[in-house]
């Protein structure tokens, strides 16, 4: 691979091997995964809330209400079939996350994603918060009681035409009968104690740090304030295909910038960083 390495890249790769303790915390969304084949919300014309017509919803984010989800669960079933873990690959952003993690630079990893491509990729546990949940787990929406991830699985997976017309035909708790949900976290919804926690914890450092936006549009709060939370002492980047929250409104001198695409973002911070055979290797593209 032999490109002209745009500027932002360039003096984000000087400043990592200048600063070789230095650590690197990703805050990343839906665009790194849209080359997985995982469509993202808010893209004009391939986005999900583009796409959403079929399911006859009052509005877009009405999928991911708890409230309609109590009245109707048919969308947000209709909507996990295509976003279910297992039917998708990481891309090589993920992949360069991964990097990050092998040569000892990662710090953490905030993602609001929820189809897990994050573990797939090898990533381990202790590196990665999912701000907005994930399918690995469920609970009932009444009561609480947890259920393992097969609960909803098993009715996800029965044939579209058995979940469409009986109206019964959802996961629910044997206990009160609630409408049993993967721990995902719907508009109304509280975020996982982890993510605040470890945020708390990973902002309060004084050490030089570095922070990567990359895929996200910064609309979902609270996760979209992260960058605006970060300290001074921190550099800032974002790596998207538009530029988006704070990176916006108030942009600061130190910020760096690149706009376009995330996986071609990794393959040149790779390639600047004489990483770029180990992450053509991991993301199997030699
Ligand atoms: P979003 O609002 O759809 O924004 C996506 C952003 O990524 C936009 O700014 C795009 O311009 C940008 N983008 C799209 N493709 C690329 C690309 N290839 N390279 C670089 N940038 C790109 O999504 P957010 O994540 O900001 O919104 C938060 C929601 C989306 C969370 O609650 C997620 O649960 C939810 N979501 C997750 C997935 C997933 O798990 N893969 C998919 C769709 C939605």
């Amino acid at each position: 691979m032999s490109a002209e390495i745009p500027k932002a890249i360039k003096k984000l790769a000087k400043y990592l091997q200048d600063n070789p303790d230095v650590k690197v915390i990703f805050m990343v969304g839906a665009g790194i995964s849209t080359s997985s084949g995982i469509p993202d919300f808010r893209s004009p014309e391939t986005g999900l809330y583009h796409n959403l017509s079929k399911l006859n919803l009052p509005y877009a984010e009405a999928v991911f209400d708890i409230e309609y989800f109590e009245q109707n669960p048919k969308p947000f079933y209709t909507l996990a079939k295509e976003l279910y873990p297992g039917n998708f690959k990481p891309s090589p952003f993920h992949y360069l996350m991964k990097l990050f993690e092998s040569k000892n630079r990662l710090k953490r990893i905030y993602t609001q994603n929820i189809d897990t491509l994050e573990r797939e990729a090898n990533i381990s546990d202790e590196f990665i918060i999912e701000a907005h949940g994930s399918f690995a787990s469920n609970h009932c929406i009444d009561c609480g009681k947890e259920f393992p991830k097969e609960a909803f699985q098993n009715k996800l997976l029965l044939n579209e035409q058995e979940t469409d017309e009986d109206g019964g035909n959802y996961a629910t708790c044997d206990g009160c009968g609630g409408l049993i949900k993967p721990k995902i976290v719907f508009f109304g919804e509280g975020l996982p104690t982890e993510f605040f926690d470890t945020w708390d914890l990973d902002s309060s450092t004084k050490e030089k740090t570095v922070c990567i936006v990359c895929g996200t549009s910064l609309t979902v709060y609270p996760f979209a304030s992260l960058p605006m939370e970060a300290p001074n002492s921190w550099l800032r980047v974002l790596l998207n295909r538009e530029i988006v929250g704070d990176f916006k409104t108030s942009r600061q001198d130190t910020d760096l910038i690149f706009k376009g695409s995330a996986d071609y973002a990794a393959f040149l911070l790779a390639q600047e960083l004489c990483w770029l055979e180990d992450l053509e290797n991991l993301s199997g593209k030699q």
